[in-house]
């Protein structure tokens, strides 16, 4: 059986952007049965010898499937829709596209944001000149995403894949100041469509019924 482990407690900001939902959203999608492996981040779970053997960096989400371990969400995820043939297409010119956006949804469009995130977390107010690059930077990305949208529904392919329940997640999760990704209505538009979608009002609701503040 297909092992997922996420979290069962982590700090108050964290909880509702963390990375395992990712996975539980797309196992919600492929309709995978699992077993989800809470784990205490207070508690040091993630800090043991053996989780460590799963994840090198001691970090959420990773799998064991049947004795397949990975650890990275993007990899996660691509293993699975290649398993379970949903969300990714079959061909190789149809894959290579949603590999694109998966890397550019981790890449290009999470770091500005967490690079934000970050020195707003840490600059106590200040640090004025960084955070006016790393606004530039973000807005540069939008900008960017919003023509990409210009005449497309979803961003890889025509339909829904993989590579959207990362782009739409970052879009959210990574987002504390929704000001800065309001003026781009289509790209809006793009990470609301993703989120109406029922498998992850169910995943959203699942999740923060189980995962305790600590
Ligand atoms: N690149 C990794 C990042 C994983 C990651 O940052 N996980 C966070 C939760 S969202 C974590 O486990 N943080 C706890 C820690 O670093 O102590 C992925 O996409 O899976």
């Amino acid at each position: 059986m297909l092992k997922l482990y996420g979290f069962s407690k982590v700090n108050a900001f964290a909880r509702t952007r963390t990375r395992d939902l990712r996975v539980l959203w797309a196992l919600e999608e492929m309709q995978l049965p699992f077993e989800l492996v809470g784990l205490d981040h207070p508690a040091q779970d993630l800090s043991t010898d053996a989780y460590r053997r799963l994840n090198p960096f001691a970090q959420v989400p990773s799998i064991d499937d049947d004795g397949l371990v990975l650890s990275e969400s993007a990899a996660i995820l691509i293993y699975l829709a290649k398993k379970s043939r949903r969300l990714i297409p079959g061909d190789l010119a149809g894959e290579a596209q949603v590999v694109r956006w998966c890397f550019a949804a981790l890449t290009t469009v999470e770091a500005p944001l967490q690079g934000l995130m970050v020195h707003d977390w840490t600059a106590d107010g200040g640090g004025g000149k960084s955070r006016e690059f790393l606004v530039g930077w973000i807005h540069r990305v939008f900008g960017n995403l919003e023509r990409w949208f210009a005449d497309r529904e979803y961003v890889a392919t025509g339909d829904f894949t993989i590579a959207d329940i990362l782009m739409a997640h970052v879009l959210s999760a990574q987002v504390t100041d929704e000001t800065l990704v309001s003026p781009y209505a289509r790209l809006t538009a793009y990470r609301d469509r993703c989120l109406a979608r029922p498998t992850w009002k169910t995943t959203f609701e699942a999740y923060c019924e189980r995962v305790e503040v600590g």
